[in-house]
């Protein structure tokens, strides 16, 4: 690759764990991590780090020339739970964030684009079972919107102006490198740390909602084999579907069980249930394979296992700590 690339929103849930993927790929002074907080320390002593807030366009041209930035992963976002707080701080981060970038890519100061969207562009007249690429789309939430314009931008400048935008429409995501906040599918993450931590969980979605999920590892293997296809076999420069699976509360809390036979929980469903509802229960992602041989690994038993497995050492360090 001849330039750099700038991962925009590294200390994040899945910041923190692309970065240090791509510095595996293309080396670690080629990737450039930055955030308006401080990453992680694996992040911060393997590579470049620079505190950067996308929103402002002087810094943003200015660390893209220094460092020489070819391609940019914009990942810097408030999630659908959050958004609905404020709902116009929402809209402008997720918009206006990306408008820096485009701009970038139109004015070929950049080469290549990646930026996610969500299964919160789908809504409550989108079919609920095996929800496809092209399917209604009425998102109810002020980050489906943002969603949604942002896949229908990505067609203009790709059209208009031959800007090379990739993007996925990311399920639920679940890691355990970082803790998550202020999503609606969050919940899947949260109760990993609450089964090591506390023989209780309380859960602000229904016992039955159903949503799409995805390992973590998963959706990041998806990002770079998406990001390193053929430019001519990527059909869809919206975002693609793409699929791992789908759970319930209920279904995963009893996976967790298996490991945590003391472990609770309680359902008090809140506002987020009501967001989640509207998601799709599955989701169809045949474009993803045809077009670049997607195909997701993990089910949620390994899912659950993995994650645990990566946990155990982490908790027995900080109760050592105690
Ligand atoms: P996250 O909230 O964990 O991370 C977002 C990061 O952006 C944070 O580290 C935050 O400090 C940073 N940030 C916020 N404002 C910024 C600014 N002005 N300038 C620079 N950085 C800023 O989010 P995530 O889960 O890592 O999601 C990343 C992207 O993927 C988002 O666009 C999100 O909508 C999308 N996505 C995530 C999921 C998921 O389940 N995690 C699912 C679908 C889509
Ligand atoms: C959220 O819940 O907001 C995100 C998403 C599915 O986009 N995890």
């Amino acid at each position: 690759m001849e330039g750099n690339i700038l991962v925009i929103g590294s200390s994040g849930q899945i910041g923190s764990e692309l970065v240090m993927e791509l510095r595996k790929s293309y080396g670690n002074n080629k990737v450039i991590a930055s955030d308006i907080t401080n990453s992680s320390y694996e992040i911060m002593n393997s590579g470049p780090f620079v505190i950067l807030d996308v929103l402002n366009k002087k810094d943003l041209y200015t660390i893209v020339k220094n460092y020489q930035v070819s391609e940019i992963y914009l990942l810097a976002a408030i999630l659908s739970a959050n958004a609905e707080k404020n709902i116009k701080y929402g809209w402008e981060l997720n918009m206006n964030s990306y408008f820096n970038i485009l701009e970038l890519a139109k004015e070929r100061i950049i080469k290549k684009v990646f930026w996610p969207s969500s299964i919160a562009v789908f809504g409550p007249n989108s079919p609920k079972k095996n929800t496809g690429q092209y399917a209604i789309m009425n998102p109810t939430t002020v980050y489906g919107i943002s969603k949604l314009a942002g896949e229908n931008w990505n067609e203009y400048y790709y059209r208009k102006f031959k800007v090379d935008i990739r993007s996925i429409r990311y399920p639920g995501l679940i890691g355990w490198k970082s803790k998550a906040g202020g999503g609606t599918t969050d919940y899947a993450v949260d109760i990993f740390h609450q089964a090591f931590t506390s023989e209780k969980f309380n859960c602000f979605l229904s016992h039955n909602t159903e949503i799409p999920m995805m390992y973590m590892k998963d959706a990041i293997r998806a990002t770079l084999e998406l990001m390193s296809a053929n430019y001519n076999d990527i059909n869809i420069r919206s975002s693609y579907n793409i699929s791992g699976f789908s759970f319930c509360p209920n279904d995963i809390y009893s996976e967790i069980k298996k490991y945590f036979p003391k472990f609770e929980i309680c359902y008090a469903p809140d506002f987020r249930d009501d967001i989640a509802k509207t998601w799709p229960d599955t989701i169809d992602d045949s474009e993803a394979k045809l077009d670049w041989k997607w195909k997701t690994e993990y089910g949620l038993k390994e899912t659950v296992k993995e994650i645990i497995c990566n946990l155990k050492p982490i908790y027995k360090t900080i109760d050592n700590e105690k």
